[in-house]
């Protein structure tokens, strides 16, 4: 005889009282803070960021509180009872971007200063239940927290395919509800330039346009299936919209990082510019397909003022102190083939193309560095010399991350085989949507350690922060792109931020992620609906089975069938645990499928009873 564990979901007794990322310490209460008529939201400083956040969400919400200012209050006669009150001016020190929230059944008192007020609001906004005055509550507790990284990233490339303004700014906004801080906008590809340049209008005119893309799965530009979609896709973001979202993202305590790739990855530049090619008598176009591109650009003189003037301009619209460089993927076939290089290698005393690359790298960053900046790479800027001040994003493993930190380089942690290539399928199903492949399960970002056991402690120092990554060959809608973010953004969240002793995949896969699905569906993201819990896809051997399951999504319902076929909203509701006595040298099938309150499905899963 084999059962599912049985594991009830209370979110009541959940020692995270359902918040996500948890919190460094949670200190449960009893009772719970009602909003009532009479409830004030009192605030020391009306004009801080987090505070003009909170005011706005205040007004957006049912709730119809505003935010009174302390100083305009004769303290005195204020009644501290049934009072929310949000101060930055108080003694003492917190550790950075950290919060302490008390709530009793008479108040509620939140404190930090900067981005740690930012997350305490965050915090209580998961912790209200309902929505409304008269029935909302808090759950009383003191919380105390802050973050494990400084650096928590979150990557969107939109060249592959384009996002507008509006699903950028939504995706900032799930970043900020879960604590991220940096986010990583891959603007420049092979397959598409989506930002404005002034000086150099036809990166955008030229650049931003592909005349069709590649259907399917197949290899790279060199394949010879020749399969198109016939249909041209394009878009770029103008300054100004660069501007909003900017200010957009800071409104939120998330730095915006803009990536400009170089050398490879930059075929959208070369077809509208070749002259900053090694060949500049041929014709590019923008790429229709995926892969690694031959073409890169060239190391001359033209190119890297090209380049400057570009930076330059990124530079006044993002005031990040990292400016992302790109630095992958370059596969240096251009260059072997051209007379310029070879003479420059030479001149330069340069070993080969590698240390051409970290030529190439190394006058970039200098300028960056001229300019008060920062540049961030990816970890083949190691290749033939690290340029000095580089911060190296390691994503072909941990090796560079720990060959960076050993010589002494700050590293974020985005490795694909840490699970944070949200590009890849969320399970093995063939009922997954067409990904690249690669398998990252809910579990692996969460289970990630960024920090690798083979650094020493100074070393361990080095590494600032962990990202994941959404690449989008295989995205072209936005429900496509939160169906591939979420829930996995969420175990990205708790690795960035909760300490590592206190992550608990279970509490958070069974306790917390059922009702910030509910949540996230409310707030109208899409999002790939796990399985019923308690039924992953098996076989199981014996005679007699008890099957026990939990919805995954608060609120959903659980379908079934015995008989082998696909369950539907047609076929019986799960409601209690189900026995069966499988009979001798037979097999039952039972299939199940989640489907939430709004119609979103979990993809089926069977398990196997045979005897
Ligand atoms: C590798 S990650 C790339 C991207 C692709 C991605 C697909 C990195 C630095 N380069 O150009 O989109 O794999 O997973």
């Amino acid at each position: 005889m084999l059962a599912f564990p049985a594991s009830a979901f209370a979110q009541k007794s959940d020692p995270n009282m359902g918040i996500i990322p948890a919190p460094v310490s949670v200190d449960k209460g009893k009772g719970v803070f009602k909003f009532t008529s009479e409830t004030i939201v009192m605030v020391d400083s009306p004009n801080h960021k987090a505070m003009r956040f909170f005011a706005e969400y205040l007004r957006k919400s049912n709730l119809a509180l505003s935010v009174t200012d302390m100083s305009s209050l004769d303290k005195k006669k204020v009644n501290t009872n049934k009072t929310i009150m949000l101060s930055l001016n108080f003694k003492g020190d917190l550790p950075p971007e950290g919060y302490e929230l008390k709530i009793t059944e008479n108040n509620i008192e939140l404190k930090g200063r900067g981005a740690g007020m930012f997350y305490g609001i965050q915090t209580l906004i998961q912790l209200m239940e309902k929505g409304s005055i008269g029935d909302a509550t808090i759950p009383c507790g003191t919380i105390k927290d802050y973050p494990r990284f400084s650096y928590r990233g979150m990557h969107l490339d939109v060249s592959r395919h384009f996002f507008d303004v509006a699903f950028v700014k939504k995706y900032i906004d799930v970043m900020a509800m879960y604590k991220l801080n940096n986010f990583h906008w891959h603007l420049t590809d092979d397959q598409g330039w989506r930002i404005e340049i002034k000086k150099y209008p036809k990166l955008t005119e030229v650049g931003s346009k592909r005349a069709q893309t590649k259907i399917g799965r197949a290899a790279g530009p060199t394949s010879v299936a020749d399969l198109y979609d016939n249909t041209p896709h394009g878009g770029f973001y103008t300054q100004q919209e660069v501007s909003e979202i900017v200010d957009y993202a800071t409104a939120r305590y998330i730095n915006v990082i803009p990536e400009i790739e170089l050398p490879g990855h930059s075929l959208a530049a070369l077809a509208a510019y070749p002259e900053w090619s090694c060949d500049a008598a041929k014709t590019y176009k923008v790429g229709e397909t995926w892969g690694v591109y031959d073409d890169a650009f060239c190391p001359t003189e033209q190119t890297f003022n090209a380049l400057y003037d570009i930076l330059r301009e990124v530079m006044e619209l993002f005031p990040s102190k990292y400016i992302h460089i790109g630095g992958d993927e370059c596969n240096k076939v251009s260059w072997k083939k051209s007379q310029f290089c070879r003479e420059l290698i030479a001149e330069q005393k340069l070993k080969n193309e590698e240390g051409l690359q970290s030529y190439f790298i190394g006058k970039i960053e200098k300028f960056v560095n001229n300019q008060g900046r920062q540049i961030i790479g990816w970890d083949e800027i190691l290749e033939g010399g690290l340029a000095p001040n580089a911060t190296v994003m390691s994503w072909r493993g941990e090796k560079g991350g720990i060959a960076a930190a050993q010589l002494g380089h700050d590293v974020i942690m985005t490795p694909g085989s840490g699970g944070l290539y949200f590009d890849h399928t969320q399970s093995k199903s063939s009922q997954e949507p067409l990904s690249i492949g690669g398998f990252a399960p809910l579990e692996k970002a969460y289970n990630y350690d960024p920090i690798p056991s083979v650094l020493n402690e100074a070393q361990q120092k080095r590494v600032i922060g962990v990202q994941a990554n959404l690449w989008t060959e295989y995205i072209a809608t936005t429900g496509k792109a939160e169906y591939m973010l979420l829930p996995r953004m969420l175990s990205l969240s708790e690795t960035a931020w909760t300490p590592k002793d206190k992550k608990d995949y279970k509490n958070f896969s069974e306790q917390r992620i059922p009702r910030h699905l509910l949540l996230l569906d409310q707030a109208g993201y899409n999002y790939r609906v796990p399985v019923p819990l308690g039924a992953g896809d098996s076989v199981l051997k014996g005679n007699k089975f008890r099957i026990e399951l939990l919805p995954p999504v608060t609120g959903a319902k659980i379908y079934y069938t015995i008989d082998g076929h696909e369950p539907t909203e047609n076929d019986m509701v799960y409601t209690a645990p189900v026995d069966f006595t499988v009979p001798e040298r037979n097999t039952i099938i039972f299939k199940s499928i989640a489907i939430t309150a709004s119609g979103k499905r979990s993809i089926v899963n069977t398990v196997k009873m045979e005897n």
